[in-house]
């Protein structure tokens, strides 16, 4: 098989090549990725000696970009990571959201129908259902329930994910969808609220609780997100949608409390601040279809994931404070430079 993997230097896209490296060792892949703020090149150097991989700088809302890349390689699956994915900064600037999520995404399935790609797979969000509220633990979101969007993030990931199923309707374009919850892992950029919690709580400085920390995410780790999509590009069924959750439901200032219980920090830094507008109060995911049909079973128990993410977070200091720092761009200008590597 060769794989096209959109978002490879971002947080879940990289995860997943490792992934697909170790548990698919045959398979070759080539990484599609504009190296936007949200993606580090650092972390795939190790990869830079695998024969079976291969690194493309470039836009995916590029047309010729992506029909050349298209046209030039036969590949078996596209798997659709690359996205604007920080809902703070849709708030603050929602274009950029529309033009790569919902943009980039049509142009690709403009380049699956032209040159008969097998398959494409769209990763998605919980987030594209809405919330659900804090008084109702019963629920949970399933595959039927209505798209009900907050935030210009969650809104263009369900605009992709309509015209997903619209080019499967209308062109019979093979795609499948997964819809997933929070993940946390290694690689996580440091906006997110782990990484973002785990370097202000080493550096002794307040953790930016939004509101009260009673908003309530469904968290799984990385790994078991790239589980489900394989399960999904296997056998999954084309033209469907598949949630991916971790059962593991947490309100955020418990979270925040047991990250910083495994550091050994005192609960005094948690600082509350302004809330987010139109802060989710709560994700769920039945992830009942994928067990059910596929047998997925996420392997990583939360207390444990979580542990021993905070300790790669420890042990890979350099590699986050090149973010945080900016030094982590120098490379990135080089590799565009480059082109291709
Ligand atoms: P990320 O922000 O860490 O990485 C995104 C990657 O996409 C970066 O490498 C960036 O350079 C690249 N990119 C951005 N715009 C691009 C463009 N126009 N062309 C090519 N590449 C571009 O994101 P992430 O957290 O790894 O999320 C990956 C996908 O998973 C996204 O589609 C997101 O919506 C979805 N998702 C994320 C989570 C989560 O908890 N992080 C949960 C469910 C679904
Ligand atoms: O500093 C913070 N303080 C805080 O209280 C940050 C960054 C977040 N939060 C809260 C907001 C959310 O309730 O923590 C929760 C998690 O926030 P994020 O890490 O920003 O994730 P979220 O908004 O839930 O969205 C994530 O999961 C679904 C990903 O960023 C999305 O890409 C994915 O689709």
């Amino acid at each position: 098989m060769k794989l096209l993997v959109t978002g490879g230097a971002g947080f879940i896209g990289s995860n997943f090549i490792y992934y697909w490296r170790k548990h698919h060792p045959k398979d070759d892949i080539v990484c599609l990725d504009a190296l936007t703020y949200a993606g580090n090149y650092r972390t795939l150097v190790p990869l830079e000696d695998d024969t079976h991989f291969r690194f493309v700088y470039g836009d995916i809302t590029d047309k010729k970009l992506v029909f050349d890349l298209l046209a030039g390689e036969k590949f078996d699956a596209i798997i659709n990571f690359a996205a604007e994915s920080h809902v703070d900064n849709s708030i603050t600037g929602p274009q950029i959201f529309v033009t790569t999520n919902v943009i980039g995404t049509q142009m690709l399935l403009d380049g699956v129908r032209e040159f008969k790609i097998p398959r494409f797979h769209q990763v998605s969000t919980d987030e594209v259902y809405g919330d659900l509220p804090l008084d109702r633990p019963d629920l949970a979101f399933r595959e039927d329930t209505p798209i009900h969007t907050s935030s210009p993030y969650s809104a263009s990931k369900a605009s992709a994910d309509l015209l997903v199923l619209a080019y499967h309707r209308t062109f019979q374009v093979p795609i499948t969808i997964s819809r997933c919850s929070n993940n946390y892992g290694p690689y996580q950029f440091p906006e997110k609220l782990i990484p973002v919690m785990i370097n202000k709580a080493l550096g002794n400085e307040p953790l930016p609780v939004y509101g009260q920390g009673l908003n309530v995410r469904d968290w799984i780790h990385v790994d078991d997100h790239c589980l489900g999509i394989d399960l999904v590009l296997e056998k999954g069924r084309i033209g469907e949608v598949y949630n991916i959750g971790g059962h593991n439901e947490i309100a955020n200032i418990d979270l925040v409390k047991k990250l910083l219980k495994h550091l050994d920090k005192p609960e005094s830094l948690i600082s509350f601040v302004t809330d987010r507008p139109g802060h989710d109060l709560r994700y769920a995911i039945d992830a009942s279809k994928i067990e059910s049909e596929l047998g997925y079973k996420p392997k990583h128990h939360f207390d444990a994931g979580l542990k021993a993410t905070i300790d790669w977070y420890v042990e890979n200091y350099d590699w986050w404070q090149s973010i945080l720092n900016g030094e982590y761009k120098e490379l990135n200008e080089k590799i565009k430079g480059e082109g291709s590597r």
